[in-house]
């Protein structure tokens, strides 16, 4: 079952492509209410050309309409969770089928379309990501003077030349030093410091495709990392491996997966205190439900199905002195295995993220083979996927970096 109503995106919230409307269905008719002023000119005629009937309201009729719904109808009215207050009320108690909606879950389990459009723009992203970082790197080395801010616009003007490329799908997280503690940190004027290579660079960004939403964490030293700073970082990069690589029963729990991603961190009493994984919309939001891998519960998590999309960005912070995070976006897909969980069916993830990890910051004796080995094979993936596109757009500068950054260890 795919249900996609509408597939239609607006520009009415920053970074996320949707606007304000409600939806209600019934078995005849679909009923839009939405500030007609904000549809394009042409939006009957695509509507009509699609097979679509769609009958457009005003916004503020949502609760007229359900009322006159609740009284001219027999049996139940399926309404979102989250719906407001006000419109849950207006539905007697009787009438009400309260749970998630079978769109919400459909949404969450990509089509064909999707999953290419998702693969193609974070390839695009992952050049945009290695030119900033190549560049960076030899600013910082060079002595020029990039801040926070500075660095995070240079990292946009990089993205909005990429094909597709939309707007930014949240504020940069361009963090340096202590700031990068502060999980969800975004620079201002105020809060400004100049990265440099004394402290650690936590960069977690993300970029809005036509055909795709993208979020990536890279966190780099560019001078000597400490003895401490390197451990977490190994125990942050052995986390994400592991969870990336796990094999698992199709619709498991997303929170099942959680501890994975925190032993290494957690042999040594160390913790994070977010997530670590969140579904991610096409060219949609870019933390969009219901499933989710966290130490919260989440009620509504249908269970992890192929072609769904999540995070995968496990992390570390030391207040007042540094963070660390990783984070790739993973598609879920079949896993060979010996039983195949008694036909219930083996699932595990793949990374589309393409961005090199900073080995520098490896303590390589506390990996082990197999994650030496799913570290070299992705950093040959990136390397293989990324070097042909910075050939060709005649990029040697990013391109020897890429060879640098990709290396096996
Ligand atoms: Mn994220």
């Amino acid at each position: 079952m795919k249900l996609r109503f509408l597939n239609l995106r607006g520009s009415d919230i920053d970074f996320n492509p949707v606007f304000f409307s409600y939806l209600i269905i019934t078995y005849d008719d679909l009923l839009l209410f939405v500030d007609s002023q904000k549809l394009p000119g042409d939006f009957s005629q695509h509507q009509s050309e699609n097979n679509v009937n769609i009958t457009i309201l005003p916004y503020i009729d949502i609760g007229q309409e359900l009322c006159q719904i609740v009284s001219n109808k027999n049996g139940k009215i399926w309404i979102s969770p989250s719906s407001s207050y006000y419109l849950t009320a207006l539905v007697p108690k009787s009438k009400r089928l309260q749970r998630i909606t079978p769109i919400a879950e459909s949404k969450a389990i990509k089509n064909n379309v999707e999953i290419e459009g998702f693969i193609n723009s974070h390839i695009r992203d992952g050049v945009a990501l290695c030119q900033y970082f190549a560049w960076l790197e030899n600013a910082i080395q060079t002595g020029e003077k990039v801040d926070e801010l500075s660095g995070a616009d240079k990292l946009e003007s990089l993205r909005c030349t990429k094909e597709f490329y939309m707007g930014l799908s949240f504020n940069t997280i361009s963090s340096s030093g202590p700031n990068g503690s502060v999980i969800h940190y975004r620079p201002t004027k105020e809060t400004n410091r100049l990265i440099n290579d004394k402290e650690i660079y936590l960069c977690d960004s993300g970029a809005q495709y036509l055909d795709g939403t993208t979020d990536v964490t890279r966190t780099f030293h560019f001078g000597n990392p400490t003895d401490f700073q390197k451990e977490a970082y190994t125990r942050v990069l052995k986390g994400q491996l592991t969870m990336g690589s796990t094999i698992f029963p199709a619709k498991v729990k997303g929170q099942v997966l959680d501890t994975i991603a925190r032993k290494a961190l957690w042999d040594i009493g160390l913790d994070y205190g977010h997530g670590t994984g969140h579904g991610v919309g096409h060219f949609l939001n870019v933390h969009e439900g219901p499933m989710g891998v966290g130490i919260r519960v989440m009620p509504d998590d249908p269970g992890l199905q192929e072609n769904m999309f999540i995070s995968n960005e496990p992390g570390f912070y030391q207040d007042g002195e540094f963070g660390i995070r990783i984070e790739d976006i993973v598609q879920i897909v079949p896993a060979q295995s010996k039983y195949n969980f008694a036909n219930r069916g083996a699932l595990t993830f793949k990374t589309i993220t393409m961005c090199p990890k900073q080995t520098k910051m490896i303590v390589r004796d506390l990996l082990t083979a197999l994650e030496i080995d799913l570290l070299n094979g992705y950093h040959q993936l990136v390397w293989n996927t990324l070097s042909p596109i910075l050939a060709q757009e005649g990029d040697s500068f990013t391109l020897s970096w890429l060879k640098k950054e990709t290396q096996p260890i």
